[in-house]
């Protein structure tokens, strides 16, 4: 299928500029209608590949883009989206380093972004460069580091990008950050093991489960995986109040491919990934909503489900 030109819903978004001076491309579907400022229409972001070698992280987005773009008008519940929401993608952030990794047609399990360190060695960890909790624990100042937290808060170009996009557009109420691998869905804390208590943590707690049931990924606050600090959702939650999962997709394990399953897996990846994603877009209009509703029952009731 091809995706039809679709001026009407679909332009263009310099996100802002990579350590080695790359634009970071993103694309704003929303119709025409809602994009004027002051930003009201309820707003949503998407980010892949903050990490380097997560290359299924621009994937899933990517898919995302097309499968928007190619139901709007036929598919009810996607149309329906576009005209009340404003959907941000951005599939690769960390291009510098995406690119890198990919250089001379050879895989180097490069993680972090291209910065030249002071002594010899690149790259800071992006999901370590965010402000809020930065160095309290989970990240490194040893610049050889993988997870070098870099020298301060938001030093790097690809986070600051981040930071000034979501401050200036204040209709922002969700945020999905795609990374690789272990088919988890994670939400804040990161940095800590408390969780975020009351009202927040319930509505985190059932969306995560809601959108399990559609990729059976294990829903788990993050820092059950491991605490670190300086992630995207910790900042994003934490200093914004935007409700923020961090996805970590296939492959469940190492075995199974790690970073690298191939390009085989790309198609099933996005497919599993796009109700979630629907879902997401739908709870940014009010993600306390999630409460009130029960199992299966959502904006989508009595419209047809599409087949992807
Ligand atoms: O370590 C990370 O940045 C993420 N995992 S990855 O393998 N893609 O690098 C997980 C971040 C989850 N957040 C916290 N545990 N704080
Ligand atoms: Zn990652």
């Amino acid at each position: 299928a091809s995706i039809k030109k679709s001026p009407s819903i679909a332009t263009a978004l310099n996100f802002g500029t990579t350590l080695e001076g790359k634009t970071i491309h993103g694309i704003r579907i929303t119709k025409e209608g809602n994009r004027k400022s002051p930003y009201v229409t309820p707003g949503i972001l998407f980010v892949g590949a903050h990490h380097a070698r997560e290359h299924l992280s621009t994937e899933a987005p990517m898919g995302l883009i097309k499968y928007l773009l190619e139901n709007y008008g036929t598919n009810a519940r996607v149309t329906k989206l576009i005209d009340n929401r404003d959907i941000y993608i951005v599939p690769m952030l960390n291009s510098d380093g995406a690119m890198y990794d990919i250089k001379g047609r050879k895989y180097k399990m490069w993680r972090k972004n291209r910065r030249k360190n002071s002594g010899s060695s690149f790259g800071v960890d992006l999901n370590r460069n965010y402000s809020f909790g930065w160095g309290t624990g989970g990240s490194s100042r040893n610049p050889r580091s993988d997870v070098f937290m870099g020298p301060a808060p938001f030093s790097e170009p690809e986070t600051m990008a981040v930071k000034k996009f979501v401050e200036e557009h204040s209709n922002l109420r969700m945020l999905l950050s795609y990374h690789t691998f272990s088919e988890l869905i994670l939400y804040p804390w990161g940095g800590k093991n408390e969780g975020v208590g009351g009202k927040d943590q319930e509505t985190f707690v059932k969306m995560a489960k809601q959108m399990a049931t559609h990729n059976k990924y294990k829903p788990m606050q993050a820092s059950g995986l491991y605490i670190a600090t300086g992630d995207t959702c910790d900042w994003a939650y934490g200093t914004q109040g935007i409700f923020c999962f961090t996805f970590e997709l296939s492959p469940k394990s190492r075995w199974r491919g790690g970073f690298y399953p191939g390009a085989k897996v790309i198609d099933r990846v996005t497919k599993v990934n796009i109700i979630p994603a629907l879902e997401m877009i739908e709870w940014a209009g009010d993600p306390y909503a999630v409460l009130r509703k029960r199992k299966g029952d959502n904006v989508s009731n009595g419209l047809k489900l599409f087949t992807y």
